[in-house]
């Protein structure tokens, strides 16, 4: 029987490839071409699986264009780069890659707050620019982190990793506000406190951002909500650009309404919006919250193994849809 043609969409490690070599016909952009959408669907126009990246959009215009298709395996967690309900209408699986990137995500998010906060990468530069000739009483002074209140907007997993860290570890006061509460023993094991939005923006003292991103919570943080935060207060997005009014954000931290902002993800990726990279109060990184060699190698095989699973008949083991007629196995 021939076997499956896949699609590696975007460059991946090269033993990956060689894996889903064994099990499948492979066609992988090892070169990393950046395709346009039109490309893409050319690309995947004779292939019956692919492993996506995020960037890559899988929607129903793509899917008319490629009948043969069947399941995508998208290496990360978050998966707004696919139309879910398209996909499931289609027939095609789709799987993400939860789990493996949790703490290592969970640290970064800390790691981006403590950089905001305690004003590290200004300092560095400031150091770099041959500005230090001498010590003074406020140089540099940021805000406190340990001890300070801390909310967490979506609590999934990573917002609980990022909850043990800020509780355990920092003996901070944990607030946090997602759609589902989360069972009692686990709160209490994060330590942490549901409220509502506003609450959470008033009385936190740094907000992080680690919420799915769907078309209902585009620019969830915006002017208003800029406006109900402490002026002392940092903010952290590891979750997607599209969560926070970039320009919005900017003016905040621009006029001092708010202290400091440890960016990972933009709403124009690679794009920053322009004022933000004019501010020294803001600390942006090249969304790279899951960047550990071990922790992208275990994303790229967990990926590799949903579409070796798919294609045995075992299942995908992270799904993101059910499709009609297939066995109970949403991933939990
Ligand atoms: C990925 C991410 O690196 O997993 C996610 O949702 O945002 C990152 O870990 C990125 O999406 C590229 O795959």
């Amino acid at each position: 029987m021939a076997k499956p043609r896949i699609l590696v969409a975007q460059a991946i490690f090269p033993e990956t490839v060689e894996r889903l070599a064994q099990h499948f016909e492979v066609q992988a952009n090892q070169d990393d071409v950046r395709w346009s959408p039109a490309e893409l669907a050319r690309q995947l126009a004779d292939k019956d699986g692919a492993l996506t990246t995020g960037a890559q959009r899988i929607d129903a215009a793509l899917l008319a264009a490629c009948p043969r298709l069947r399941v995508v395996a998208n290496m990360a967690v978050g998966y707004n780069n696919f139309d879910v309900a398209a996909m499931t209408a289609a027939g095609v699986q789709g799987t993400n890659t939860p789990d493996v990137l949790t703490d290592t995500t969970a640290d970064f998010g800390f790691a981006l707050l403590m950089a905001a906060a305690r004003r590290i990468t200004e300092g560095e530069r400031y150091l770099r620019a041959g500005q230090w000739k001498d010590w003074r009483y406020d140089l540099l002074a940021g805000s406190e982190v340990h001890g300070s209140t801390l909310g967490i907007i979506g609590m999934g997993r990573i917002g609980q990793g990022i909850a043990r860290r800020a509780a355990h570890g920092f003996g901070m006061e944990v607030l946090y506000h997602n759609r589902t509460r989360l069972p009692p023993a686990l709160e209490a094991e994060c330590k942490a406190r549901h409220v509502g939005k506003d609450v959470l923006l008033a009385n936190a003292d740094h907000v992080v951002l680690v919420l799915p991103y769907t078309p209902d919570n585009h620019h969830t943080i915006g002017a208003q909500e800029l406006a109900r935060m402490k002026p002392t207060a940092t903010l952290v997005n590891i979750a997607r650009g599209g969560i926070v009014d970039e320009a919005a954000l900017a003016a905040a931290l621009r006029e001092g309404r708010l202290a400091a902002a440890g960016l990972d993800v933009f709403e124009g990726e690679p794009a920053v919006h322009p004022d933000l990279l004019t501010l020294p109060n803001v600390v942006l990184t090249p969304h790279i919250a899951s960047a550990t060699v071990a922790t992208r190698r275990a994303m790229a095989n967990l990926a590799a193994d949903n579409l070796i699973a798919f294609f045995d008949g075992r299942g995908p083991l992270t799904p993101v849809n059910q499709l009609p007629g297939a066995d109970e196995f949403l991933y939990q």
